[in-house]
């Protein structure tokens, strides 16, 4: 396959200044007449702007023609079209070419989902639907005619304004579009279908009045009102924090069941996976609600950081992506924090914090370790779906929240301001954002440069020293990466520029004031931002009363992976008392981790486990400490994943990671039995379901308690409770909380719950989904398979391989969120995850792909679990189709 390198980047030789685009559309075979006033760029020289080269997929050429005239001089490949013998530096091309909606299962470009029409173009799917330059840095104006049968197709929906309607003869009708900015073809969109809206008007600061909707399926209208109330928050959110408005007369979000990711923000028409959209209290959980809150913040948000300021080529995909989820966080964060008392909104901040980073390490610090590591910015590719990842976006977030560390939230906003008013209309690059953030604060950012550049996950090891004598505290920082791949250690060229945040904490647990020595400051803060840029630098704290204990990395300042030699008791003591709320949590973290990978190797050498009392007393002081917001306990209580601990160890065995997760929460589950049972008791939610922060931190305490008392040694009183919360829940969140801890208690405990849960959602595709991965993720009796009870989920007529929703639910969430029993010592679950992916493969490459991934860190494993991973990736190696699979698969076993 070949690879797309960055440094090969050329700016196009020829420009779009417009485009029409109209559509007869039929499912079978739709047809394009797509118009282009097209010109060679000023100073586009050479072979390249000799003919013009367009992209195009799986097309159909039915005619062309340049300025009216009929043109024979083209050639035309799988790639896309050649058109030779120019007649001048600008004319007008017209091309008919047809396409296949309904044979189209990779939903990119132009297909068919539940009769309906839709498309999704980012990346290249936009070439899959007409020939056209498919690049990001050709920007144009769009107009598009939409032409189709009245009775079928009623809504006729594309970007921008509705500037026509009309009859057609044999009941066909049609739309005409507008969209007034210019834009790359990979924000294109059309839908048409039986759709209803929900719909809103809205006013927005400059006064003017703006139209939302929320179009689906007439029978899920009720379901929207959430996701048009996100919407209203987004677009009041960013006109408040940036001073970004609303820029289209109408802003539409159409769902669809059928979507290969979460959502795409096309101008004016952004597509989402229903799963973002509809929700009410009996089908959508909590973590559902918060889901739609933060996928429609994002996508909006898309507008102004990725819509009207654009990445020039894909290397610079984190440009927009990395940026808008550092935005959607802040969004989500400050709809958390709205409303409540500074202490409550520093919690619910806190635990938005606290979850983004368990995200992070658990699965970006394992991609940046493994075969498929890149940087935030990579430097080739040979598939770019397979870019898409938690480097470009979440570690790419962390980039950006590290600018406002720097330079405060003011600072940050006006480097926002700087890089709009430079660069709004226009593709741009990571290194013109970093510019505008440099230049609007005075700094130099050079730097920097190295976030984007490198990869692998950087280590900050500490040491510290205090002098009681000259009340001097030195904390020293050195920086590195671990072992790293070949590629990912090629990029890794020299220090970073790392803003470490520290605390000093008392004896009596209260943070000290921090001086430090030369340091300008007239207060003396709680925690300092240290801006670390050495391979290795001492700080010192002067006028320290007292030995401090550190607190390192608050608020996990950048994406980095620290290394100090706490005590247990230490960590204890930090896990009752750190004042930064994300270090708190981080304490109790690293206090299970160390437990758990001790537990771990006595696991993995037959010996008896025992744990040390004093870690169920940290974990029960936490539990019943009611100053704390529940949303906090609920975290603190959550144990690392065993993926995360699997990263932790080398030869690592999930066999043994699970016995020994099990062990410890068995051992929290008895000691603290009956404060689990107050906890749970203490936060039933009375009065309506609402997804509210507080709420949903209640209900989410109340059933990690209940998933406890599901591993008790004596569980009946659990069953008992279980069983009377699925009765009575009034919501999917306690619903799905009690039918997970029946799981968990034992399948013969679900077995009616799961029928009752069937029967009630059998018509609602994505509470089923819950029904199917609750099946997939359950632990299973010693000895049993849970594999077998997945295959035979897979012949129930509700399952179906081509919806990628239905696919996640069950072998996505089977292969990679049930890690004891897909790392079977038989091999069995990676015989299936190779007929699944190359099944995949043949309908859905991007889907095909994704799951592909789950086998990329087998060099990881025991080497039995090793050999049989092996066999099972050379196997899809040797059948696979996609460039998509065969990317990710190369690249593990190289
Ligand atoms: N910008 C979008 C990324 C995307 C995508 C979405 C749906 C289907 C295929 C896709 N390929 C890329 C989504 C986002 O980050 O907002
Ligand atoms: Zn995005």
């Amino acid at each position: 396959s070949v690879a797309v390198r960055r440094l090969d980047y050329a700016p196009p030789a020829f420009l779009i200044d417009e485009v029409q685009l109209e559509f007869d559309l039929a499912p079978t075979k739709t047809t394009v007449t797509n118009t282009m006033r097209i010109r060679r760029a000023p100073g586009a020289a050479g072979a390249a702007a000799r003919d013009l080269v367009l992209h195009g997929d799986d097309l159909d050429l039915v005619s062309i023609a340049i300025d009216g005239r009929p043109w024979t001089a083209y050639t035309a490949n799988d790639d896309g079209l050649t058109v030779s013998a120019l007649p001048s530096d600008a004319f007008t091309l017209k091309l008919v070419n047809t396409n296949r909606p309904a044979a189209n299962t990779s939903l990119s470009g132009l297909y068919v989902s539940n009769r309906n029409f839709f498309t999704q173009c980012e990346a290249e799917g936009f070439r899959r639907i007409t020939y056209f330059l498919d690049r990001p840095d050709v920007m144009t104006t769009y107009t598009v005619t939409l032409r189709a049968a009245r009775d079928d197709y009623p809504v006729l929906l594309a970007n921008g304004n509705l500037v026509e309607t009309g009859e057609l003869p044999d009941g066909r009708h049609f739309a005409k579009w507008h969209d007034p900015f210019v834009k790359p073809s990979y924000l294109f969109a059309l839908v048409a279908g039986k759709l209803a809206a929900r719909e809103k008007r809205i006013r927005i600061r400059s006064g003017e009045e703006k139209l939302l909707q929320v179009w689906v399926e007439p029978h899920d209208l009720p379901k929207t009102e959430y996701a048009m109330d996100s919407l209203v928050h987004s677009i009041e959110w960013d006109e408040e924090r940036f001073g970004l408005p609303l820029d289209l007369e109408r802003f539409m979000i159409v769902a669809v069941s059928d979507f290969n990711m979460g959502a795409m923000e096309n101008k004016g028409l952004n597509i989402f996976n229903t799963k973002y959209v509809l929700a009410d209290a009996q089908t959508a959980t909590d973590f559902d609600f918060a889901g739609i809150e933060a996928v429609v913040g994002h996508e909006y948000f898309h507008n102004w950081t990725g819509n009207r300021v654009t990445c020039r080529d894909w290397f610079q995909l984190s440009l927009k992506e990395g940026l808008t989820v550092f935005r959607d966080q802040e969004f989500s964060a400050d709809m958390a924090a709205k409303g409540l008392s500074p202490e409550a909104a520093a919690a619910a901040r806190a635990a938005r914090r606290i979850d983004d980073v368990r995200g992070l390490r658990q699965n970006q610090f394992a991609e940046d370790a493994g075969p498929m590591a890149h940087p935030v910015r990579p430097d080739s590719y040979v598939e770019i779906n397979n870019f898409y990842t938690m480097t470009v976006y979440e570690k790419g977030a962390e980039v950006v929240r590290m600018y406002q560390t720097l330079f405060g939230r003011d600072g940050f906003r006006k480097g926002m301001d700087l890089y709009f008013k430079r660069h709004d209309g226009h593709a741009v690059t990571c290194d013109d954002f970093r510019a505008a953030m440099a230049d609007a604060n005075g700094r130099d950012l050079a730097q920097f440069e190295r976030w984007y550049s490198q990869a692998g996950t950087p280590r900050v090891a500490v040491t510290t020293r205090y002098d009681a004598a000259a009340r001097t505290y030195d904390v020293t920082l050195s920086q590195g990466y671990g072992p790293s791949s070949a590629a990912a250690k090629a990029t890794q060229t020299g220090p970073l520029l790392i803003p470490f945040a520290i605390g000093l904490v008392g004896a009596d647990g209260r943070d000290l004031p921090l001086k430090l020595e030369g340091g300008t400051r007239a207060d003396a803060p709680t925690t300092l931002v240290l801006e670390l840029t050495e391979t290795e630098q001492t700080f010192r704290f002067v006028d320290v009363a007292e030995a401090p204990l550190p607190s390192l990395l608050r608020d996990f300042s950048a994406p980095v992976i620290v290394h100090y030699d706490y005590t247990d008791a230490e960590l204890t003591f930090l896990f009752a008392h750190d004042r930064d709320a994300f270090n708190r949590w981080e304490a109790g973290q690293r206090l299970a981790t160390r437990a758990l990978l001790g537990l771990t190797a006595a696991a993995s050498r037959g010996e008896a486990l025992t744990i040390d009392p004093a870690i169920v007393a940290a974990f029960g002081r936490v539990l019943r400490d009611e100053s704390l917001a529940p949303a906090f306990r609920e975290l603190a209580l959550t144990l690392p994943s065993e993926r995360y601990l699997s990263e932790q160890i080398d030869d690592a065995d999930p066999a043994a990671v699970h016995a020994a997760r099990q062990f410890l929460r068995r051992a929290l589950a008895n000691g603290l039995r009956d404060d689990l049972f107050a906890a749970y008791d203490q936060n039933r939610v009375e009065g309506p379901y609402a997804p509210s922060a507080i709420d949903s931190g209640h209900r989410g305490l109340k059933n990690v308690a209940l998933n406890y008392l599901a591993d008790l040694d004596d569980p009946s009183d659990t069953a008992a409770l279980a069983r009377a919360q699925y009765d009575t829940a009034d919501n999917m969140t306690d619903r799905s909380a009690a039918l997970a801890a029946l799981l968990q208690i034992g399948k013969p405990h679900a077995t009616a719950a799961l029928d009752d849960f069937y029967r009630r959602f059998e018509h609602d595709a994505l509470a089923l989904d819950k029904w199917f991965a609750m099946q997939a993720v359950r632990r299973g009796a010693p000895g049993e398979r849970v594999l077998d009870d997945v295959r035979a989920l897979m012949a129930h007529p509700a399952f179906s391989l081509k919806n990628p929703n239905r696919a996640r639910s069950l072998i996505f969430q089977f292969c990679m969120g049930n890690a004891a029993q897909f790392h079977a010592a038989d091999g069995s679950g990676y015989a299936f995850w190779a007929d699944q992916v190359l099944a995949l493969d043949a309908m859905n490459p991007q889907v095909a792909s994704r799951l592909a991934r789950a086998l990329e860190r087998w060099r990881k494993f025991t080497p039995g679990l090793r050999d049989a991973m092996r066999a099972a990736l050379e196997r899809v190696a040797a059948g696979v189709q996609s460039k998509d699979v065969r990317e990710v698969v190369e690249k593990a076993l190289a």
